[in-house]
């Protein structure tokens, strides 16, 4: 909205030129969704106590876990509404992709809503049902991808990290793939939500790799240079990435351990598909195996986990999965779990940037 108000006056002020810069309203939808994300917390955090929305600990998890019966949860509703606001005032909003990077993080949010709603009503763990569920994320998934498809000159090819020149160009098959991104990586954030600040570490790691990636992959000298995929617009997208950075780092600070607050899956759900989302737009949705791969990694090791039980009546891999869980089980204290993954984390995204030299 500012971009819209002031920058036409800068014939007048010359000083509002400054508002064409996407890497001044990048930094400044940062500081924004901070600020607000740290005056709202309190308050959200007083009201969600005095609404008795608290989370219900699942009697097979860790036993370290029971203390943590009655936390405040659904910390993703100030997230939401730190990035949304932060977004709407320092984005272009006349460009495509920040529509489509909010209109998923709104469906995904809801259906998160959802999810937390039904399992404070209940007052258990268990919220929406695991079909409905993938359901929803799939409509909405899908409603995203197909508009996307549909754009103008949208590209349908696939790129390949560390190889400069190989494009699969796949058609409307690209369609499934952005769905599969999309869905897989709400998921992946959703199962690593299991310790205090584990999913927005992390997250906040692989949201800024994407921050820069966007404004590399919407600058056509730079692109040239890099020899990575120009896309139009998808500039813009970097000031989307910096408002969730802002929001993280908020939220971050009450999530903390002994967090104060959970972002419930109406946190984590939208958070992954925004992630997924930005990576389809720019092009580089392989790369988020890496960049994102403490996601990857703790989702693998359900898969593993629950493949291997099924395959041998009832052995396991690990302690227990997610991954989180089998080293809180071999005693390790959940401060260095966490901090660990964001080592972990850290590395990947300095891996994931060093391929667009090593191409
Ligand atoms: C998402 N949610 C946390 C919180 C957060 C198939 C199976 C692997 C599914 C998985 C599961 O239930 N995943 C759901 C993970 C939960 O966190 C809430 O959920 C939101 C995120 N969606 O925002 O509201 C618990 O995590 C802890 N937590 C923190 N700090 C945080 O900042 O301590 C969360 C955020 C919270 C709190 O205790 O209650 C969760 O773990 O449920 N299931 C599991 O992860 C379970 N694993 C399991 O069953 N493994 C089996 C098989 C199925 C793979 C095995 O290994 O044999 C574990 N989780 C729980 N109990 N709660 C173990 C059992």
């Amino acid at each position: 909205m500012l971009y819209h108000l002031l920058y036409p006056l800068h014939a007048v002020f010359p000083v509002f030129n400054v508002f064409r810069y996407i890497t001044f309203r990048t930094i400044y939808a940062v500081l924004t969704a901070m600020v607000i994300s740290f005056i709202v917390a309190p308050w959200f955090i007083r009201k969600v106590k005095q609404f008795q929305i608290r989370q219900y600990i699942r009697e097979d998890g860790p036993a370290s876990h029971h203390a943590k019966a009655g936390t405040p949860t659904m910390g993703g509703g100030f997230i939401l509404f730190s990035v949304f606001a932060s977004v709407l005032l320092w984005c272009d909003l006349r460009n495509v992709f920040v529509w489509i990077v909010l209109f998923v993080g709104v469906g995904f949010g809801l259906i998160g809503f959802a999810d937390d709603y039904l399992k404070i009503k209940r007052r258990h763990n268990k919220g929406l049902s695991g079909r409905a569920k993938i359901l929803l994320q799939i409509a909405v998934a899908g409603a995203a991808s197909i508009f996307l498809y549909a754009c103008p000159d949208y590209g349908t090819r696939l790129s390949v990290p560390f190889f400069k020149g190989v494009h699969i160009e796949l058609g409307a098959a690209y369609i499934l793939v952005m769905m599969v991104v999309i869905v897989a990586t709400s998921n992946a954030v959703n199962l690593t939500d299991g310790l205090d600040g584990l999913a927005i570490g992390p997250y906040l790691f692989a949201i800024a790799t994407y921050l820069l990636l966007c404004y590399l992959v919407g600058h056509s000298r730079l692109a040239a240079y890099l020899q990575i995929p120009y896309v139009a617009g998808a500039g813009e997208t970097t000031v989307v990435c910096g408002a969730l950075v802002g929001a993280g780092i908020g939220f971050l600070w009450f999530n903390a351990y002994p967090a104060q607050i959970f972002m419930g899956d109406v946190g984590s759900l939208p958070l992954g598909a925004v992630l997924g989302t930005v990576a389809i737009l720019i092009k580089h949705e392989l790369l988020l195996i890496l960049i994102g791969g403490i996601f990857v990694l703790e989702a693998v090791s359900v898969i593993m986990q629950v493949g291997f039980f099924k395959a041998t009546g009832g052995r396991r891999i690990f302690r227990m999965a997610p991954l989180h869980h089998h080293f809180e089980l071999k005693g390790w204290p959940e401060p260095k779990v966490i901090v660990r993954f964001w080592i972990i984390a850290a590395v990947l995204s300095l891996i994931a940037l060093s391929t667009l030299k090593l191409r």
